[in-house]
C-alpha cells in the first residue's frame, strides 16, 4: 500500500520549482494528483459538450434536439461520472490526509535547531540560537528579513505575531503556516538544497504586504557555524557587568 502512496511523492515539477526541503515532494505529489483527476474530468466534460453540440445542433431542414435528461438511460450520463468523481474525490482525501499528517500534526522529536519566526507590519524577525545551541539565551541571533539555517537539520520553529494575521510561505520547502497574534505555533522544515531563498508574507497584513519579504540562506556546516561565530551578540560573552537597565 504504501508503494502505491509513494507514486504521489513526486519530483517532476523539480525542472520547474526547486524542491528544497525534506517534504516538498510530498506537497508537490498531491498538487500533481489533483491536477491529473481534475484535469481528465474536465477533458472529459469539454469534449462531451463539444461533441453534443456538433452532433445535435440544427441543420437545414431540422431543429436542435432538445434533451430532457429525464429518462432513464440518459440519467446514466448524470450517474455514473458523478459516482467515478466520487470515488478520485475520496483517492484526493486520503492522500491529501496522509500528507496533511506526515507534514502538520507529526512534530518529529529531537530537533537539532529551534528558531523563532515573528512576523509584525512588514517584516519579519528571526531569532536563531547562538553558539550554545540554545534558543532564549544571551547569546541568540536575531535579524530581520534575514534567515540563517543549516542544510540537512531538522529544524523546529516557533512562529507568532505581534499585531496581525501573516502567513509565513518558504516556496521551496513548501511552508505555508498562518502566523496568530497570541499564539505560538510550532513547525518543522528539514532544508535539503543550500542556497539562498525567498520568503513572503502570504496573507494580506495591509498596506505593506507586498514588501514584507525575507531571504532564508541554506548553509553548509562550516559557512553556518562561521555566520554563527560572526553574529553572535557581544553581550554574550561572560561579563561581570551587568547588562544595560538590569539592577
Ligand atoms: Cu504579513
Amino acid at each position: 500500500m504504501n508503494g502505491f502512496f509513494e507514486l504521489f511523492h513526486s519530483e517532476w515539477f523539480a525542472p520547474l520549482i526547486e524542491v528544497g526541503s525534506s517534504y516538498a515532494a510530498e506537497i508537490d505529489g498531491l498538487i500533481a494528483l489533483v491536477l491529473v483527476v481534475v484535469g481528465f474530468w474536465f477533458l472529459a466534460a469539454q469534449y462531451m459538450f463539444f461533441r453534443f453540440i456538433l452532433k445535435y445542433r440544427a441543420r437545414p431542414g431540422r431543429r436542435a434536439d432538445y434533451i430532457s435528461g429525464k429518462e432513464k438511460h440518459l440519467k446514466r450520463w448524470i450517474t455514473i461520472p458523478h459516482l467515478c468523481v466520487l470515488a478520485f474525490d475520496v483517492l484526493i482525501v486520503v492522500v491529501s490526509f496522509r500528507v496533511w499528517i506526515d507534514i502538520k500534526m507529526t512534530l518529529p522529536e529531537n530537533p537539532d535547531g529551534v528558531i523563532r519566526v515573528i512576523g509584525q507590519q512588514w517584516a519579519w524577525t528571526f531569532q536563531h540560537p547562538g553558539d550554545d545551541g540554545e534558543l532564549d539565551t544571551l547569546d541568540d541571533i536575531f535579524t530581520v528579513d534575514e534567515l540563517h539555517v543549516q542544510n540537512d537539520q531538522l529544524y523546529h520553529f516557533i512562529l507568532e505575531s505581534t499585531d496581525v494575521l501573516h502567513s509565513f510561505s518558504v516556496p521551496v520547502w513548501r511552508i505555508k503556516q498562518d502566523a496568530i497574534p497570541g499564539r505560538s505555533i510550532t513547525g518543522w522544515f528539514r532544508p535539503t538544497k543550500t542556497g539562498e531563498f525567498d520568503v513572503q508574507c502570504a496573507e494580506i497584513c495591509g498596506f505593506g504586504h507586498g514588501v514584507m519579504a525575507a531571504r532564508v540562506w541554506v548553509e553548509d556546516a562550516d559557512a553556518h557555524a562561521s555566520w554563527i561565530a560572526a553574529n553572535t551578540p557581544l553581550a554574550a560573552a561572560p561579563s561581570s557587568s551587568p547588562a544595560p537597565g538590569v539592577q
